[in-house]
């Protein structure tokens, strides 16, 4: 799973990335700052199932953190993108060739409306415009790279394999393709769409498979709640508001052992003795700031993963009644599948032989057998039997 992070320059792009991941990335308070793309490891949260089965769990594939398991999903944050991206201006458009394999988009805007949608200064802008240009400029892109193959997808022999085969970075699937054809009656057989029809098949496409979330960041900033009560007025409830700079700051805090904090939650606490007079002044700014609310970027993210990508958390252990691996590990694996996954995917994403040799599954809380077409549940701890070791 890949989430991507993008949005116009010097909205905290990077900051939320540095926040979910504890890379040291350049963040800067100027346009541009990221150049190459961010690639790194966010966590997306749950209760871990050693409380429901009353087990001390021993994470391998994850962490466990306070019966808080921790489930890693990949994220990436490129570049600034501006208005006519795709015609070369600011860093170009050709960077989101990195994100394109992203299964959820989080656009970040600054929702004091203090940068304009270059990133540059501004007294009071409207973060929706800076939304809009984002997904003016995906959807030219993909426009762009099928119009550039278009004549050679009309002479191929079959044109929908050709299609296809010029957007595989998109990671999408051919019935995906069929329906936002199909919802603009643009033909298949012979492909011969002119600008206009490869634009709504463009945004159609785009937007019926990505995931978007806009992150209303720099929700700790002056002017904030205005904008953002505007935002969640015109685009609903995708809009999040949240403090990567915060969040940031408030994780750096704990891994140098000032406070303990766990991402999401509401309040921390001092646990260093030594804290300078405006090392305690920034703490109590942080601490009022997150009372009641927290920096909701743990939330972003978790909404991301188990609500719009609609995941669920299994466990699969090797003897159902111990729930370990062969090593004697509690609980080791806890694995994000779809919604609507079967067994069978659960074997597959472990293991091509495992999942061929698959001969029936144990339900570890109850002990049932179950078939290979089984559809798993959120929560569930399966034992595979295969034939294959
Ligand atoms: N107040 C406030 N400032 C923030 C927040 N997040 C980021 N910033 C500031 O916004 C500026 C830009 O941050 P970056 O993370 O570099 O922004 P970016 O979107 O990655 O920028 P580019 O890489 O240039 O496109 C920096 O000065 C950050 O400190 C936030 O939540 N609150
Ligand atoms: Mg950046």
């Amino acid at each position: 799973m890949l989430i991507g992070i993008i949005g116009a320059p010097n909205k905290g792009k990077s900051t939320l990335f540095a926040a979910l991941t504890m890379h040291d990335v350049p963040i800067a308070n100027y346009p541009f700052t990221t150049i190459d793309p961010n690639k790194g490891v966010a966590y997306a949260t749950v209760t871990c199932a050693e409380k429901s089965l009353g087990v001390h769990c021993h994470a391998r594939n994850s962490m466990c953190v306070n019966g808080v398991r921790m489930l890693p999903v990949n994220v990436i944050d490129v570049a600034g993108l501006v208005e006519d991206a795709h015609a070369g201006r600011g860093m170009g458009n050709q960077f989101l060739g990195d994100i394109a394999a992203a299964d959820a988009l989080l656009i970040v805007v600054d929702v004091t409306g203090r940068t304009d949608a270059a990133g540059n200064p501004c007294d009071s802008c409207d973060p929706a415009d800076d939304v809009a240009m984002v997904k003016n400029e995906l959807v030219e892109w993909v426009a762009g790279i099928i119009s550039d193959h278009m004549h050679a997808i009309t002479h191929s022999q079959n044109g929908l394999d050709a299609l296809e085969g010029v957007l595989t970075g998109l990671k999408l699937k051919r019935a995906d393709i069929e329906a936002a054809a199909a919802k603009h009656t643009l033909p298949l057989d012979k492909i011969e769409w002119n600008d206009d029809a490869v634009h709504a098949f463009a945004e159609e496409l785009l937007f019926s498979t990505k995931r978007f979330v806009v992150v209303a960041n720099k929700y700790d900033g002056a002017g904030a709640e205005k904008n953002f009560a505007a935002l969640r007025e015109a685009m609903g409830d995708r809009v999040e508001g949240a403090s990567a700079a915060l969040e940031l700051a408030l994780r750096k805090a704990a891994q140098q052992g000032v406070i303990s904090y766990l991402p999401g939650a509401e309040e921390f606490t001092v646990i260093r003795k030594d804290v300078s007079q405006e090392q305690r002044k920034a703490l109590d700014y942080m601490a009022a700031f997150i009372k009641g609310r927290g920096t909701n970027v743990q939330k972003i993210v978790n909404r991301t993963v188990f609500e719009l990508l609609d995941s669920i958390v299994v466990y699969p252990v090797e003897d159902e009644n111990k729930l370990t691996d062969h090593f004697g590990n509690v609980l080791p694996d806890a694995v994000l599948m779809r919604r609507g996954s079967t067994a069978q995917d659960l074997a597959a994403s472990i293991n091509t032989d495992i999942a061929k040799g698959m001969l029936y599954e144990i339900d570890a809380r109850t002990k049932m057998r179950l078939g290979k077409t089984y559809t798993l549940k959120d929560g569930d701890v399966i034992k595979i039997v295969s034939a294959a070791k």
